[in-house]
């Protein structure tokens, strides 16, 4: 499918992706909105698996995305760039919050909340016991941001326990955003900090096409089946 948006430009937009990485919201936020994209698949991490990485991307990191002129790296900024760019006229129900919906300040919360509150402290459980080195020390950190991650997940559960999405009950970019913190929950072995009704949502996410879809890319370079 081809947006109206993307009709009027000659070039599509081009994600660098790693499975099961933060590259996944952006892969699943393209397939929501079902436009078309080039796709780059690597193993993981690719500054050190793929010649030449860092000369595209500085940072070494993924998601890297380039649409024309822009490059991005900041997944959830990715997602909101795509969904106010390339959102799809004929989409019955907009996975936008536009700034004249009263959900529009709660929107933005939620996607910023997704990385500065739900994936910091995940990234810490990731470095210091998922991938951690034979020699590790840091076990007790990792312990002590697994502890902070589950505090953190309070304002979701008690949104939840009236909501069935985060904003103006539709799914939008923000429960894209959300899901894959919670996604990479369970990838880290997290998910029993997750109450019912966060696991149910997660669950409910996860069966979505785009979703499905979006994790049948570059499924060969799982790091978390190493
Ligand atoms: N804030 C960035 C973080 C990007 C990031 O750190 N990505 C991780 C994967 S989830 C990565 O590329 N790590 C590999 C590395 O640092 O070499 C975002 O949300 O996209």
């Amino acid at each position: 499918m081809t947006s109206n948006a993307q009709k009027k430009s000659f070039h599509k937009p081009k994600l660098w992706h790693c499975y099961n990485s933060r590259s996944l919201r952006v892969l699943w936020a393209m397939e929501e909105l079902g436009i078309g994209y080039e796709l780059e698949t690597m193993p993981f991490p690719p500054r050190y698996t793929v010649d030449g990485y860092k000369e595209l991307n500085n940072l070494g990191t993924v998601p890297y995305f380039v649409d024309g002129d822009i490059h991005m790296t900041e997944s959830v900024a990715i997602c909101h760039y795509l969904g106010d760019k390339y959102q799809n006229e004929d989409i019955a129900e907009s996975i936008v919050i536009s700034t004249s919906e009263p959900d529009y300040g709660n929107y933005l919360n939620w996607l910023y909340h997704s990385d500065a509150t739900l994936t910091f402290p995940q990234t810490l459980v990731l470095r210091y016991r998922e991938f951690s080195a034979i020699d590790c020390q840091q076990g007790q950190t990792a312990d002590d941001y697994e502890k902070w991650f589950a505090a953190r997940l309070i304002r979701l559960d008690e949104h939840l326990s009236t909501h069935e999405y985060l904003c103006e009950n539709r799914f939008t970019m923000a429960d894209i955003a959300i899901g894959f913190a919670l996604h990479l929950a369970t990838l880290l072995k997290l998910d029993h900090n997750l109450s019912r009704q966060i696991a149910d949502y997660l669950d409910k996410l996860r069966q979505r096409p785009a979703f499905l879809r979006a994790q049948t890319l570059g499924k060969e370079f799982d790091p978390f089946t190493r």
